[in-house]
């Protein structure tokens, strides 16, 4: 839809993007577009074209029009070498997913891209992102799965083990983050790529919140192939220098994260029949 508050385009159609870039004289690009952790295990041709022939599209496209760009980073940027707790912004990045390979990639295209050309790369490494909207391929989608088979069944069978402890923030906070990193002035950037974190937790940690508000609830744990992604991503995530360098501070805990989901899970699947108003 041309003229709708939304248009379409393959993020590997680079003269598409380019169309929209120079149509709508666009300033700022934020980039989402990704095959995530558990799903790109299952087709990884296809990772490797959206989150690596994708992320130089936009890299390019941000250096020939001067946009700031915003690219996602990741827990799963990390791997099984790195400190898990906590896991600091700098350390050793040998992450055994295509996602993670993908992500650190995008890092250092987006560093270099920065010392080189000048471009306003920047770059924030979320956790595990909780929001209402039906899991999309993530490891840590166990916890928005979680929600909607618990308020609709009454049970919720986890394909990770229940003491998993994997750092999580909710969606409202997310965007907080990611507005205030793109907003905050260059000054106050020592570097392009920071960790962010809310809290950690663990599947059983989960359970027990939201059995406060469904106490009929009977998990059942069946770790799979992705138990085996979580084992190799940090536990805890060490925030401190977004907190020193431009003020980063989460406002919702994970108590607040529960009582937010079943409000939100309610209302837009449960009442809502199924699909978000
Ligand atoms: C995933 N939710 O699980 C994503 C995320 C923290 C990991 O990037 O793949």
């Amino acid at each position: 839809m041309e003229n709708g508050p939304y248009i379409f385009c393959d993020i590997l159609d680079f003269k598409g993007l380019q169309k929209i870039v120079v149509n709508h004289r666009v300033d700022w690009l934020i980039h989402f577009s990704a095959l995530l952790s558990a799903i790109g295990e299952q087709n990884v041709p296809l990772a490797v074209r959206v989150n690596i022939e994708g992320v130089h599209n936009v890299i390019e496209l941000a250096k020939q029009y001067n946009l700031r760009i915003f690219v996602p980073s990741t827990i799963g940027a990390f791997g099984p070498d790195s400190p898990r707790n906590p896991t600091p912004n700098i350390t050793i990045q040998r992450p055994k997913t295509i996602y993670g390979v993908s992500k650190v990639h995008a890092e250092l295209m987006g560093e270099y891209y920065h010392h080189k050309f000048g471009l306003d790369f920047r770059c924030l490494r979320f956790p595990g992102v909780i929001s209402s909207d039906p899991p999309g391929g993530g490891t840590t989608d166990y916890a928005v799965a979680i929600f909607h088979d618990a308020l609709r069944h009454g049970k919720y069978q986890c394909y990770l083990k229940p003491d998993t402890r994997l750092p999580m923030m909710y969606i409202e906070d997310c965007l907080r983050s990611l507005l205030e990193f793109m907003t905050a002035p260059k000054e106050k950037l020592k570097r392009r790529v920071y960790n962010v974190t809310a809290m950690s937790f663990t599947p059983e940690e989960l359970v027990d919140k939201l059995s406060k508000y469904v106490p009929e609830l009977r998990v059942t744990y069946y770790p799979d192939s992705r138990q085996e992604i979580a084992d190799s991503w940090p536990q805890v995530f060490d925030d401190s220098e977004a907190r020193a360098d431009w003020n980063w501070k989460p406002k919702y805990d994970l108590d607040a994260l529960v009582d937010f989901m079943v409000k939100d899970v309610q209302e837009n699947y449960i009442n809502g029949n199924g699909k978000k108003k």
